[in-house]
């Protein structure tokens, strides 16, 4: 496997340097200073990519391309949207980058209630509080018709947590859930957030599939045309939220996205940690099916807690999910790529998140993405590969 480390550019607090000393040799990254909808213009890419060379990397993964609120409710200038995304992949391809992540959760990308949770042994973790999260929906944000959707026990157990918090500790979990987590590009107030998530009034799943089907038809075709293999990251949680439709959350999902357009351009980002927090989703057999569709991989553990709904952030080989067959798995589809001769061989992997740890705590640092926490990661996750590609 590729050892990959996402980097969120110049302001990242986490310096390439670092990555390096880390042991990996790929950087993921993004133009995150461009907004969501404008054409990544090739000159600007050519000089973040001399950025990472000069440190003695490759940029060899996009995360994310976003595709714009536009074109997920195909409203507005979604058109616009479409072709600045293909003319994006277009100059990435002849920069000789050829992975591209994408996803297309509704308003929200990935969703937290703290970040900041303290495991026993000291290190700080993210969690997703099912309450916490229901309290933000009923009495925060105040959504029509979230009471029937959450139930009458939800509800009450929300009114227990929302007493139990202070203004400040309110003003957390709202900015925690509409300010935008690392690599998400859209913030919100929370009125805009309002407006957001009314423009999704009469998008369901199956309207949101239809957005997301056509999108792919588009977008692969054009990566296909620029050498360049797009790879859809799961939704995180992978169930609905908000009311809003998410339709990449399970391995009948990924099936039908992938028979959607049935080219190598139209792939998946595994995303260990997001598919893992689903007790139904059997994660080595979502390998072994989707082997030869899987663009780039990211590991991470989750455990459900007691409320089966919430989750936190597990250290990387101590979660629900038993990570060396994951592992194995993807060792298999190596070996099948390198037999076949294919130049895809070697899997970008990156450590997704880790733990704020040691010297990690008390600096700034982006949520989920400290330095040494992911070095932990990456330095697990790397023994289990040698061994199972010693041993299996
Ligand atoms: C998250 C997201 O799980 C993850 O990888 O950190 O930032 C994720 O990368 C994006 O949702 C992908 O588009
Ligand atoms: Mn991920």
């Amino acid at each position: 496997m590729k050892e990959s480390w996402r980097w969120f550019g110049p302001d990242d607090p986490v310096p390439l340097a670092h990555a390096r000393q880390a042991g990996a040799s790929e950087i993921v990254t993004a133009l995150h200073h461009i907004p969501n909808g404008e054409v990544w213009p090739a000159d600007e890419i050519a000089r973040r990519q001399a950025e990472v060379a000069a440190a003695g990397l490759t940029w060899s993964v996009v995360e994310s391309l976003p595709v714009s609120e536009a074109i997920k409710t195909r409203s507005g200038d979604w058109r616009r949207d479409l072709d600045a995304y293909c003319r994006s992949l277009h100059h990435l391809g002849a920069a000789g980058i050829r992975v591209v992540c994408y996803n297309f959760m509704p308003v929200i990308d990935w969703t937290r209630t703290d970040l900041a949770w303290p495991l026993p042994d000291g290190a700080l973790a993210l969690r997703f509080d099912a309450t916490a999260f229901a309290a933000f929906d009923l009495f925060i944000l105040k959504r029509d018709g979230a009471e029937a959707e959450w139930g009458v026990e939800r509800c009450r157990q929300a009114r227990t947590a929302l007493c139990g918090m202070d203004e400040a500790a309110r003003e957390r979990l709202t900015r925690t859930i509409i300010a935008g987590l690392p690599g998400a590009e859209e913030s919100y107030t929370l009125d805009q957030f309002r407006e957001a998530l009314a423009r999704y009034r009469g998008i369901d799943a199956a309207a949101l599939r239809q957005n997301l089907g056509e999108f792919i038809a588009a977008a692969a075709a054009a990566a296909a045309a620029a050498g360049v293999r797009l790879c859809i990251h799961p939704d995180d949680p992978p169930r609905p939220l908000l009311g809003l439709p998410r339709v990449l959350c399970t391995a009948a999902d990924a099936r039908w996205l992938l028979a959607e357009a049935d080219t190598p351009a139209n792939g998946l980002t595994f995303c260990a940690g997001s598919y893992g927090v689903r007790a139904d989703n059997d994660l080595p057999a979502m390998v072994r099916e989707f082997a030869d569709r899987i663009h780039f991989v990211h590991l991470r553990s989750t455990r459900r807690e007691a409320d089966p709904e919430s989750f936190h952030e597990a250290a990387h080989l101590d979660g629900d999910v038993d990570m060396v067959p994951v592992i194995r798995e993807l060792v298999f589809e190596e070996r099948r790529r390198a037999a076949a001769g294919r130049i895809d061989a070697a899997l970008p992997m990156r450590p997704d998140h880790g733990h704020q740890l040691l010297d990690d705590l008390g600096r700034r640092t982006n949520p989920g993405y400290p330095a040494i926490g992911r070095l932990r990661g990456l330095a697990e996750l790397r023994g289990v590969i040698r061994a199972v590609e010693t041993l299996c």
